[in-house]
C-alpha cells in the first residue's frame, strides 16, 4: 500500500460547510477521498491538457435510419483506428442507437475524433467521458 502522508488544510468556515453538505449528498463517508478525487480530478484535466497520453469513452445517441450516417460513421472510425481501442453498438429501440467509442492515445486525437463524431449530421446526443491512463492518480 502506498505511503499516507498528512498535512493541515485551512478553509473559510462557509466554505467548508457548502463541502461538507456537497460531499454528503455525493456519499462520500469522509472528507479525505472527497479531496483525493478532488485532485484526481484536477490531475486528469492536467492530462488532457498537456497532451500527455489519455484515454476515455465517447458516447454516441443517433437514429440508424438517417441517411448515409452509418457509413460517415464507420469512415470516421476507420481514419482514426490508432485512437480507438473498441466500440460497442446497442440496439436502443427501432430507431435509436447507442455507440460506445472506447479510445486512447494524445487527447487532441481522441477530442478531434469526438469532433468529427458529435457533429455529424442525425446524431442526437454526444458526451466523452475524459479519462486517464491511470499513471498519475495512484
Ligand atoms: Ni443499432
Amino acid at each position: 500500500m502506498a505511503k499516507l502522508i498528512r498535512f493541515g488544510v485551512s478553509f473559510e468556515k462557509e466554505l467548508f460547510t457548502h463541502f461538507d453538505r456537497r460531499i454528503k449528498e455525493k456519499g462520500y463517508t469522509n472528507r479525505s477521498e472527497a479531496i483525493r478525487d478532488l485532485i484526481r480530478n484536477d490531475l486528469v484535466d492536467a492530462e488532457w491538457q498537456s497532451g500527455k497520453e489519455v484515454a476515455g469513452a465517447i458516447t454516441l445517441v443517433y437514429d440508424h435510419h438517417h441517411r448515409d450516417l452509418l457509413n460517415r460513421l464507420m469512415d470516421i472510425q476507420h481514419d482514426y483506428h490508432a485512437n480507438i481501442l473498441s466500440t460497442q453498438h446497442v440496439h436502443l429501440d427501432h430507431h435509436n442507437c447507442l455507440e460506445v467509442v472506447v479510445a486512447k492515445g494524445d487527447p487532441q486525437g481522441v477530442q478531434d475524433l469526438y469532433g468529427k463524431l458529435k457533429s455529424l449530421k442525425g446524431v442526437k446526443h454526444a458526451s466523452i467521458a475524459m479519462s486517464t491512463m491511470g499513471k498519475t492518480v495512484a
